[in-house]
Protein backbone atom coordinates (compact mmCIF):
# COMPACT_ATOMS: atom_id res chain seq x y z
CA UNK A 1 0.00 0.00 0.00
CA UNK A 2 1.66 3.41 -0.69
CA UNK A 3 -0.58 6.15 1.81
CA UNK A 4 1.12 9.09 0.29
CA UNK A 5 1.26 12.45 1.98
CA UNK A 6 -1.29 14.80 -0.32
CA UNK A 7 -3.34 16.00 2.75
CA UNK A 8 -2.67 19.41 3.90
CA UNK A 9 -3.96 21.16 6.99
CA UNK A 10 -2.89 23.19 9.63
CA UNK A 11 -0.49 22.23 12.64
CA UNK A 12 -1.19 22.38 16.56
CA UNK A 13 0.54 25.76 17.77
CA UNK A 14 3.87 25.32 19.35
CA UNK A 15 2.02 26.67 22.50
CA UNK A 16 0.16 23.16 22.34
CA UNK A 17 3.18 21.25 21.56
CA UNK A 18 4.76 22.82 24.43
CA UNK A 19 1.85 22.38 26.89
CA UNK A 20 1.56 18.57 26.06
CA UNK A 21 5.23 18.52 26.15
CA UNK A 22 5.18 19.74 29.79
CA UNK A 23 2.26 17.42 30.73
CA UNK A 24 4.34 14.19 28.97
CA UNK A 25 6.99 15.07 31.63
CA UNK A 26 4.79 15.74 34.30
CA UNK A 27 3.53 12.42 34.06
CA UNK A 28 6.98 10.87 33.51
CA UNK A 29 8.02 13.16 36.79
CA UNK A 30 4.59 10.87 38.30
CA UNK A 31 5.77 7.90 37.52
CA UNK A 32 2.56 7.23 35.57
CA UNK A 33 3.94 7.20 31.92
CA UNK A 34 7.07 5.57 31.58
CA UNK A 35 10.43 7.43 31.91
CA UNK A 36 13.83 6.29 33.31
CA UNK A 37 12.04 4.62 35.73
CA UNK A 38 9.79 1.96 33.38
CA UNK A 39 13.36 1.78 30.56
CA UNK A 40 14.05 -1.55 32.03
CA UNK A 41 10.37 -2.13 30.30
CA UNK A 42 8.92 -4.38 33.52
CA UNK A 43 5.26 -4.18 34.16
CA UNK A 44 4.96 -2.07 37.58
CA UNK A 45 2.65 -3.80 40.29
CA UNK A 46 -0.61 -1.92 39.46
CA UNK A 47 0.05 -0.08 36.46
CA UNK A 48 -1.03 -2.11 33.59
CA UNK A 49 0.37 -0.42 30.43
CA UNK A 50 -0.38 2.94 31.79
CA UNK A 51 -3.40 2.30 33.78
CA UNK A 52 -3.59 2.05 37.41
CA UNK A 53 -5.31 -1.24 38.88
CA UNK A 54 -9.63 -0.06 39.16
CA UNK A 55 -8.61 2.61 36.85
CA UNK A 56 -11.62 2.68 33.42
CA UNK A 57 -9.59 1.50 29.94
CA UNK A 58 -10.39 3.21 26.78
CA UNK A 59 -13.12 1.21 26.02
CA UNK A 60 -14.55 2.13 29.27
CA UNK A 61 -14.45 5.70 28.53
CA UNK A 62 -15.36 5.67 24.92
CA UNK A 63 -18.47 3.53 25.95
CA UNK A 64 -19.53 6.55 28.11
CA UNK A 65 -19.88 8.25 24.44
CA UNK A 66 -21.80 4.93 22.96
CA UNK A 67 -18.97 4.93 21.11
CA UNK A 68 -16.19 1.92 21.11
CA UNK A 69 -12.38 1.44 21.32
CA UNK A 70 -10.69 -1.02 19.48
CA UNK A 71 -7.25 -2.56 18.47
CA UNK A 72 -6.88 -4.52 15.14
CA UNK A 73 -4.25 -7.33 16.18
CA UNK A 74 -2.54 -10.73 13.95
CA UNK A 75 -2.10 -14.24 14.67
CA UNK A 76 1.71 -14.74 15.39
CA UNK A 77 1.72 -11.75 18.55
CA UNK A 78 -0.87 -13.93 19.68
CA UNK A 79 1.96 -16.41 22.42
CA UNK A 80 3.03 -13.03 24.01
CA UNK A 81 1.62 -13.05 26.97
CA UNK A 82 2.17 -9.46 28.09
CA UNK A 83 0.67 -8.10 24.48
CA UNK A 84 -2.52 -10.45 24.73
CA UNK A 85 -3.13 -9.24 28.60
CA UNK A 86 -3.77 -5.64 27.24
CA UNK A 87 -5.40 -6.61 24.12
CA UNK A 88 -7.95 -8.20 26.19
CA UNK A 89 -8.64 -5.89 29.06
CA UNK A 90 -7.65 -2.11 27.51
CA UNK A 91 -10.38 -2.62 24.05
CA UNK A 92 -13.96 -3.78 23.42
CA UNK A 93 -13.23 -4.56 19.70
CA UNK A 94 -10.47 -6.37 18.03
CA UNK A 95 -10.19 -6.41 14.25
CA UNK A 96 -7.74 -9.15 12.12
CA UNK A 97 -5.13 -7.45 10.81
CA UNK A 98 -4.60 -10.24 8.58
CA UNK A 99 -6.56 -13.98 9.18
CA UNK A 100 -9.97 -13.05 7.57
CA UNK A 101 -8.27 -11.50 3.99
CA UNK A 102 -8.35 -13.43 0.48
CA UNK A 103 -5.23 -15.45 0.95
CA UNK A 104 -5.91 -16.32 4.25
CA UNK A 105 -9.21 -17.88 4.71
CA UNK A 106 -9.50 -19.30 0.90
CA UNK A 107 -5.85 -20.56 0.21
CA UNK A 108 -7.14 -22.79 -2.56
CA UNK A 109 -10.21 -22.55 -4.61
CA UNK A 110 -13.20 -23.44 -2.85
CA UNK A 111 -11.14 -24.75 -0.02
CA UNK A 112 -11.70 -22.53 2.66
CA UNK A 113 -9.58 -22.19 5.94
CA UNK A 114 -10.80 -20.20 9.06
CA UNK A 115 -7.83 -20.88 11.41
CA UNK A 116 -6.76 -17.82 11.56
CA UNK A 117 -9.93 -15.66 12.09
CA UNK A 118 -11.56 -17.94 14.51
CA UNK A 119 -8.57 -17.94 16.51
CA UNK A 120 -9.18 -14.18 16.93
CA UNK A 121 -13.08 -14.57 16.92
CA UNK A 122 -12.40 -17.01 19.74
CA UNK A 123 -9.87 -14.76 21.98
CA UNK A 124 -12.46 -11.72 21.05
CA UNK A 125 -15.28 -13.49 23.01
CA UNK A 126 -13.39 -15.01 25.89
CA UNK A 127 -12.57 -11.44 26.44
CA UNK A 128 -16.52 -10.19 26.04
CA UNK A 129 -14.93 -8.46 22.24
CA UNK A 130 -16.61 -7.34 19.22
CA UNK A 131 -14.86 -8.31 16.04
CA UNK A 132 -14.67 -5.78 13.24
CA UNK A 133 -14.07 -8.08 10.77
CA UNK A 134 -11.61 -7.24 7.51
CA UNK A 135 -11.83 -7.63 4.37
CA UNK A 136 -13.53 -9.66 1.68
CA UNK A 137 -12.85 -8.00 -1.34
CA UNK A 138 -9.43 -6.46 -1.33
CA UNK A 139 -7.09 -5.97 -4.55
CA UNK A 140 -4.17 -6.86 -2.35
CA UNK A 141 -3.20 -10.28 -0.17
CA UNK A 142 -5.10 -12.35 -2.88
CA UNK A 143 -4.41 -15.99 -3.48
CA UNK A 144 -2.25 -17.22 -6.18
CA UNK A 145 -5.14 -19.30 -7.71
CA UNK A 146 -7.15 -16.08 -7.79
CA UNK A 147 -4.10 -13.41 -9.67
CA UNK A 148 -2.34 -16.10 -11.19
CA UNK A 149 -4.52 -16.14 -14.01
CA UNK A 150 -7.24 -14.32 -16.05
CA UNK A 151 -11.07 -14.36 -15.68
CA UNK A 152 -14.43 -14.38 -17.60
CA UNK A 153 -16.76 -11.97 -15.87
CA UNK A 154 -18.87 -14.76 -15.42
CA UNK A 155 -16.24 -16.90 -13.65
CA UNK A 156 -14.90 -14.13 -11.45
CA UNK A 157 -18.51 -12.87 -10.35
CA UNK A 158 -18.62 -16.75 -9.60
CA UNK A 159 -15.60 -17.21 -7.41
CA UNK A 160 -16.45 -13.55 -6.29
CA UNK A 161 -20.29 -14.50 -4.93
CA UNK A 162 -18.83 -17.61 -3.18
CA UNK A 163 -15.99 -16.33 -1.49
CA UNK A 164 -17.91 -13.46 -0.12
CA UNK A 165 -21.34 -15.73 1.06
CA UNK A 166 -19.00 -18.47 2.13
CA UNK A 167 -16.92 -16.49 4.63
CA UNK A 168 -19.70 -14.00 5.84
CA UNK A 169 -21.87 -17.13 6.55
CA UNK A 170 -19.30 -18.71 8.39
CA UNK A 171 -18.92 -15.66 10.82
CA UNK A 172 -22.33 -15.22 10.52
CA UNK A 173 -23.51 -13.96 14.55
CA UNK A 174 -20.38 -13.81 15.26
CA UNK A 175 -18.86 -10.18 13.89
CA UNK A 176 -19.95 -6.59 14.59
CA UNK A 177 -19.42 -5.31 11.41
CA UNK A 178 -17.46 -6.15 7.97
CA UNK A 179 -15.17 -3.95 5.66
CA UNK A 180 -17.10 -5.47 2.17
CA UNK A 181 -14.40 -4.01 0.11
CA UNK A 182 -11.58 -2.10 0.82
CA UNK A 183 -9.90 0.39 -0.99
CA UNK A 184 -11.60 0.51 -4.04
CA UNK A 185 -10.30 3.86 -5.27
CA UNK A 186 -7.25 5.66 -6.41
CA UNK A 187 -6.23 9.07 -4.80
CA UNK A 188 -7.37 11.26 -7.58
CA UNK A 189 -11.50 9.41 -6.68
CA UNK A 190 -11.25 7.02 -9.91
CA UNK A 191 -11.86 3.36 -9.67
CA UNK A 192 -8.47 1.87 -8.83
CA UNK A 193 -7.78 -0.74 -11.73
CA UNK A 194 -8.35 -3.77 -9.50
CA UNK A 195 -9.37 -7.08 -10.95
CA UNK A 196 -12.82 -7.15 -9.63
CA UNK A 197 -13.29 -3.64 -11.42
CA UNK A 198 -11.31 -4.49 -14.71
CA UNK A 199 -13.03 -7.94 -15.22
CA UNK A 200 -16.95 -6.91 -13.56
CA UNK A 201 -16.75 -2.62 -13.64
CA UNK A 202 -18.29 -0.84 -10.73
CA UNK A 203 -21.14 -2.52 -9.99
CA UNK A 204 -19.12 -5.11 -7.85
CA UNK A 205 -19.21 -3.09 -5.12
CA UNK A 206 -22.89 -3.36 -4.89
CA UNK A 207 -23.00 -6.58 -5.85
CA UNK A 208 -20.39 -7.52 -3.11
CA UNK A 209 -22.61 -5.61 -0.35
CA UNK A 210 -25.93 -7.13 -1.53
CA UNK A 211 -23.90 -10.57 -1.02
CA UNK A 212 -22.73 -9.84 2.10
CA UNK A 213 -25.85 -8.68 3.43
CA UNK A 214 -27.48 -12.27 1.89
CA UNK A 215 -24.94 -13.85 4.06
CA UNK A 216 -24.88 -12.09 7.31
CA UNK A 217 -28.55 -9.86 7.68
CA UNK A 218 -27.04 -7.76 11.31
CA UNK A 219 -23.35 -7.35 10.12
CA UNK A 220 -22.74 -3.75 9.51
CA UNK A 221 -21.61 -3.70 6.26
CA UNK A 222 -18.79 -0.89 5.39
CA UNK A 223 -16.52 0.45 2.57
CA UNK A 224 -12.92 1.13 4.24
CA UNK A 225 -10.14 3.54 2.57
CA UNK A 226 -7.24 5.25 3.92
CA UNK A 227 -6.54 9.17 2.82
CA UNK A 228 -10.32 9.78 2.87
CA UNK A 229 -10.06 11.57 6.28
CA UNK A 230 -9.92 14.89 4.59
CA UNK A 231 -12.55 15.85 2.00
CA UNK A 232 -10.55 15.88 -1.18
CA UNK A 233 -11.25 13.83 -4.51
CA UNK A 234 -11.02 10.70 -2.87
CA UNK A 235 -13.53 10.93 0.19
CA UNK A 236 -15.79 12.79 -2.60
CA UNK A 237 -15.62 9.49 -4.63
CA UNK A 238 -16.59 7.72 -1.42
CA UNK A 239 -19.01 10.21 -1.06
CA UNK A 240 -20.86 10.38 -4.35
CA UNK A 241 -20.84 6.55 -4.54
CA UNK A 242 -22.44 6.33 -1.11
CA UNK A 243 -25.28 8.57 -2.53
CA UNK A 244 -25.55 6.31 -5.31
CA UNK A 245 -25.71 2.97 -3.40
CA UNK A 246 -28.37 4.25 -0.63
CA UNK A 247 -30.42 5.97 -3.65
CA UNK A 248 -30.53 2.59 -5.23
CA UNK A 249 -31.51 0.29 -1.68
CA UNK A 250 -27.73 -1.26 -1.70
CA UNK A 251 -27.04 -2.29 1.89
CA UNK A 252 -24.27 0.02 3.24
CA UNK A 253 -24.39 0.87 6.56
CA UNK A 254 -21.01 2.81 7.32
CA UNK A 255 -18.26 4.19 5.64
CA UNK A 256 -14.40 3.32 7.52
CA UNK A 257 -11.77 6.13 7.48
CA UNK A 258 -8.43 3.81 8.17
CA UNK A 259 -6.66 7.04 9.54
CA UNK A 260 -3.01 6.22 8.61
CA UNK A 261 -1.47 9.71 9.64
CA UNK A 262 1.71 10.84 9.26
CA UNK A 263 3.09 13.92 11.08
CA UNK A 264 5.37 14.79 8.02
CA UNK A 265 2.01 15.11 5.95
CA UNK A 266 -0.22 17.17 8.02
CA UNK A 267 -3.53 16.65 10.26
CA UNK A 268 -6.50 16.13 8.19
CA UNK A 269 -8.34 19.74 9.61
CA UNK A 270 -11.31 18.75 7.37
CA UNK A 271 -12.12 15.48 9.39
CA UNK A 272 -15.17 16.08 11.27
CA UNK A 273 -16.79 18.07 8.46
CA UNK A 274 -16.32 14.81 6.55
CA UNK A 275 -17.41 13.02 8.90
CA UNK A 276 -20.18 14.62 9.60
CA UNK A 277 -21.44 14.88 5.35
CA UNK A 278 -21.59 10.98 5.62
CA UNK A 279 -23.99 11.07 8.85
CA UNK A 280 -26.00 13.10 6.97
CA UNK A 281 -26.50 10.41 4.30
CA UNK A 282 -27.58 8.28 7.27
CA UNK A 283 -24.11 6.45 7.27
CA UNK A 284 -21.79 5.18 10.17
CA UNK A 285 -18.73 6.04 10.09
CA UNK A 286 -15.26 4.58 12.20
CA UNK A 287 -11.80 5.23 12.77
CA UNK A 288 -10.75 1.95 11.80
CA UNK A 289 -7.14 1.76 11.25
CA UNK A 290 -5.56 4.58 13.17
CA UNK A 291 -1.75 5.17 13.55
CA UNK A 292 0.19 8.23 13.33
CA UNK A 293 3.75 7.19 11.62
CA UNK A 294 6.67 9.72 12.24
CA UNK A 295 10.35 10.08 10.64
CA UNK A 296 12.68 8.57 13.39
CA UNK A 297 14.31 8.84 15.72
CA UNK A 298 10.38 10.18 17.80
CA UNK A 299 11.29 12.95 19.73
CA UNK A 300 9.44 14.32 22.74
CA UNK A 301 8.09 17.26 20.42
CA UNK A 302 7.06 15.49 17.62
CA UNK A 303 5.50 12.51 20.34
CA UNK A 304 3.85 15.50 21.74
CA UNK A 305 2.29 16.28 18.07
CA UNK A 306 1.68 13.09 17.39
CA UNK A 307 -0.96 13.41 20.79
CA UNK A 308 -2.14 16.13 19.88
CA UNK A 309 -3.21 14.50 16.66
CA UNK A 310 -4.72 10.75 18.33
CA UNK A 311 -6.74 13.48 20.38
CA UNK A 312 -8.00 15.50 17.82
CA UNK A 313 -9.11 12.95 15.46
CA UNK A 314 -10.91 11.14 19.26
CA UNK A 315 -12.41 14.39 19.21
CA UNK A 316 -13.52 14.69 16.18
CA UNK A 317 -15.28 11.03 16.49
CA UNK A 318 -16.99 12.27 19.81
CA UNK A 319 -18.50 15.46 17.75
CA UNK A 320 -20.03 13.48 15.09
CA UNK A 321 -22.85 11.44 16.26
CA UNK A 322 -22.79 8.45 13.75
CA UNK A 323 -18.88 7.99 14.41
CA UNK A 324 -19.75 4.65 16.12
CA UNK A 325 -15.69 4.08 17.27
CA UNK A 326 -12.40 4.47 16.73
CA UNK A 327 -9.63 1.44 15.96
CA UNK A 328 -5.86 1.52 16.45
CA UNK A 329 -4.16 -0.50 13.94
CA UNK A 330 -2.64 -2.47 16.72
CA UNK A 331 -1.95 -0.71 19.74
CA UNK A 332 1.93 -0.63 20.72
CA UNK A 333 5.06 -0.21 18.50
CA UNK A 334 6.24 -3.89 19.02
CA UNK A 335 3.32 -5.11 16.21
CA UNK A 336 2.77 -1.99 13.71
CA UNK A 337 3.04 -2.82 9.95
CA UNK A 338 4.84 0.55 9.77
CA UNK A 339 8.80 0.23 10.01
CA UNK A 340 8.27 -2.80 7.66
CA UNK A 341 6.73 -0.77 4.71
CA UNK A 342 8.32 2.83 5.04
CA UNK A 343 11.33 3.07 6.18
CA UNK A 344 13.04 5.15 8.52
CA UNK A 345 9.44 6.04 10.32
CA UNK A 346 7.76 4.17 12.79
CA UNK A 347 6.37 5.08 16.52
CA UNK A 348 2.94 5.47 14.87
CA UNK A 349 1.24 3.59 18.17
CA UNK A 350 -0.07 5.04 21.28
CA UNK A 351 2.65 2.40 22.76
CA UNK A 352 5.81 2.33 22.56
CA UNK A 353 8.13 -1.23 21.52
CA UNK A 354 7.98 -2.09 24.96
CA UNK A 355 4.58 -1.84 25.84
CA UNK A 356 4.86 1.37 27.72
CA UNK A 357 1.94 4.41 27.08
CA UNK A 358 3.06 6.92 25.31
CA UNK A 359 1.75 10.70 25.11
CA UNK A 360 -0.82 9.68 23.06
CA UNK A 361 -2.24 7.23 25.47
CA UNK A 362 -3.09 10.04 27.56
CA UNK A 363 -4.28 12.15 24.94
CA UNK A 364 -6.93 9.47 24.31
CA UNK A 365 -7.68 8.84 27.52
CA UNK A 366 -7.53 12.61 27.98
CA UNK A 367 -10.30 13.36 24.81
CA UNK A 368 -12.54 10.56 25.79
CA UNK A 369 -12.83 11.89 29.51
O1 LIG B 1 -1.47 -4.95 9.11
C1 LIG B 1 -1.39 -5.62 7.87
C2 LIG B 1 0.03 -6.12 7.67
O2 LIG B 1 0.36 -7.09 8.63
C3 LIG B 1 0.17 -6.69 6.27
O3 LIG B 1 1.50 -7.06 6.05
C4 LIG B 1 -0.29 -5.65 5.28
C5 LIG B 1 -0.18 -6.13 3.86
O4 LIG B 1 -0.65 -5.16 2.98
O5 LIG B 1 -1.63 -5.31 5.54
C6 LIG B 1 -1.77 -4.67 6.75
O6 LIG B 1 -3.05 -4.17 6.93
C7 LIG B 1 -3.53 -3.26 5.95
C8 LIG B 1 -5.04 -3.38 5.96
O7 LIG B 1 -5.42 -4.69 5.71
C9 LIG B 1 -5.67 -2.44 4.95
N1 LIG B 1 -5.23 -1.10 5.13
C10 LIG B 1 -3.79 -0.91 5.20
C11 LIG B 1 -3.18 -1.81 6.26
C12 LIG B 1 -1.69 -1.57 6.37
O8 LIG B 1 -1.06 -1.96 5.18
Amino acid sequence: MSTTGALTGTRPSRARLRIAGALAALLVAAGVVGGPAAQAGEGRAGNHGGRHAGQSTLADLARRHGRYFGSATDNPELTDTAYTALLGSEFDMITPGNGMKWYATEPRQGVFDWTAGDQIVNLARAHHQKVRAHTLVWHSQLPDWLTGRTWSADDLRAVLKNHILTEARHYRGKVYSWDVVNEAFNEDGTYRETVFYKTLGPGYIADALRWAHQADPHAKLYLNDYNIEATGPKSDAYYRLAQELKAQGVPLDGIGLQAHLALQYGYPATLEENLRRFSRLGLDTALTEVDVRMLLPATEEKLAEQADWYRDMTRACLAVRRCVGITVWDWTDKYSWIPAFFEGQGAALPWDEQLRPKPAYFALRDALA
